[in-house]
């Protein structure tokens, strides 16, 4: 006769589903659709991931590893040819939702098929799967996922944050926990602002004293630093795996005083320019009408084209307040020229509507007046929104916040939550908008914990603004989630602030 421990032996499992409800009661971003039926799956030593293809090898092993994160236990992965009847089954071979975004989810008792049309569907349905993992407690522990089905794609195809490393420097280790704990909430751009006045982050070959005298001080006179090309590439492919876009930003004309300080021929003021470690913004600027400044313009953008494989270069071109408004159009006219030659697509602050800006430009909305945004909407260009009063990470929440700014007001979690991206700005409609983005000026940010202190929880939220329908998001619900992620972050060791108005337990 069969015994129990002979059929264990055979990979039969004599244990009964699980009743669970699968709901989206643990997730941030809400998905566009979910639907429960009443079981679960099991997830044991025993679960494998498979894959129909070795492209998805990258996404399945990191699929694994936030599988054993959760639960201990670490997935295999194998590739095979016909989804199988057990296990967890990736393929991105095509969905009827477009977009490389988009999945499909679909759970039974013994089989988890995940859906896509290309590896980065198959990774955001990832960090779903990863957030409907619970813990099941009866005689023996189990890891369970409520069975269902979940189809899903994002609002707005930019969803960034932005970290500012000039004003205080931040390594690559710090740069790759921020990428992963945004991607774990389907962000997927990373907006680098690599130079300012008090620093210059990058390592440009061509112009070496930027990084060796310009990278060498911060705010408050710490020691600064820099990206080799070697680091910086590495933190795009880190990034690229995670299925994040780097957007590389060299502020310019204004916010220059580092860079001019290690090359005085830059430099459009009549003034000696000194290494800064204060905060004021708005007292430097290149010299637009000298052509050695259009070849350092052009040396800069070629380096940074080669080492960074997404789309766009971020120029800057806020709060010159040095420059003439002529000579800033002028500047930002040739900038626009340099960047097209290096086939990327130009992002720059708001001001930079007042140039010859077309449908092939981007716009990020910041100020506190809307001028700029719409006469950008008016030539032509897509708009990415970082409205400060919502959006901005370095404010404070309450006036007792240990660190962050207020010249935008008090941003607390329900002012970063409740807003509508669609109709924030008066004629710029859903149409003009590329998506959302939420900036980290770091003049009061110097470590990791401070990072964590100022992101965590506001992120999630604009992480739901840009991925959720719009009809779906409530504050109500998003309380409720979030306390949820408050025990996550937890988990992670993420110093997040902990706001009064969540019931956090
Ligand atoms: C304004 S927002 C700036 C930054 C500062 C920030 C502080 C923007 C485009 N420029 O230079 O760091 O305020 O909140």
């Amino acid at each position: 006769a069969l015994t129990l421990g002979m059929l264990m032996q055979l990979g039969v499992s004599c244990q009964k589903p699980i009743p669970a409800q699968l709901s989206s009661d643990n997730l941030i971003p809400l998905p566009v659709q979910i639907q429960a039926d009443g079981s679960s799956y099991l997830i044991n030593e025993k679960t494998i991931i498979y894959i129909d293809d070795t492209e998805l090898t990258e996404v399945a092993n990191l699929l694994s590893q936030q599988i054993k994160g959760r639960t201990g236990i670490t997935p295999k992965v194998m590739t095979t040819e016909q989804a199988p009847s057990k296990g967890i089954y990736l393929s991105a071979s095509g969905i009827e939702t477009k977009g490389e975004e988009a999945y499909q989810i679909k759970i039974g008792e013994k089989a988890i098929q995940i859906l896509a049309n290309h590896p980065a569907g198959i990774f955001r349905a990832s960090q779903t799967i990863e957030q409907l993992i619970s813990k099941h407690v009866a005689e023996t522990v189990s890891w369970i996922i409520p069975s269902g089905a979940i189809s899903d794609y994002p609002q707005f195809e930019y969803r960034g944050m932005m970290l500012d490393v000039s004003r205080h420097f931040f390594g690559v280790k710090d740069v790759k926990r921020v990428i992963d704990l945004a991607a774990s909430y389907k962000i997927n751009v990373l907006h680098m602002h690599l130079s300012d006045d008090q620093g210059w982050r990058i390592e440009i070959k061509s112009w070496p004293k930027l990084t060796s005298v310009g990278g060498q001080t911060q705010v408050g006179g710490g020691k600064g630093g820099f990206y080799t090309q070697e680091q910086f590439k590495d933190i795009v492919a880190y990034a690229k795996q995670r299925y994040i876009t780097i957007v590389p930003e060299i502020d310019m004309p204004g916010h220059t005083n580092a860079a001019v300080v290690a090359y005085p021929e830059l430099n459009g003021t009549k003034k000696k320019a000194e290494l800064y470690t204060g905060t004021k913004v708005g007292f430097s600027t290149l010299a637009t009408r000298k052509e050695v400044t259009y070849q350092f313009v052009d040396d800069v953008v070629r380096e940074l084209a080669a080492i960074t494989d997404g789309p766009y270069i971020h120029i800057g071109g806020d709060e010159s307040h040095v420059t003439k408004l002529d000579d800033y159009i002028y500047f930002i006219n040739r900038t626009k020229e340099i960047v097209k030659k290096y086939n990327k697509t130009m992002i720059g602050w708001d001001e930079i509507a007042h140039a010859d800006i077309d449908e092939t430009d981007i716009v990020q909305y910041w100020s506190r007046e809307t001028k700029n945004v719409k006469m950008g909407v008016n030539k032509g260009a897509k708009v990415l929104l970082s409205p400060n009063k919502h959006t901005y990470l370095d404010m404070k929440y309450n006036k007792d916040s240990r660190i962050g700014l207020d010249w935008a007001g008090l941003v607390e979690v329900d002012q970063a939550y409740n807003w509508n991206p669609e109709t924030l700005v008066e004629g710029v409609g859903k149409e003009n908008i590329l998506g959302i983005e939420s900036p980290l000026w770091t003049e009061t940010v110097e470590t990791m914990d401070d990072i964590e202190y100022l992101v965590f929880p506001r992120l999630l939220g604009h992480a739901e603004l840009g991925w959720s329908p719009v009809e779906k998001q409530n504050w109500e619900s998003y309380k409720v989630r979030l306390v949820k992620h408050g025990k996550r972050l937890e988990e992670l060791g993420v110093d997040f602030y902990k706001s009064k108005l969540i019931p956090w337990d």
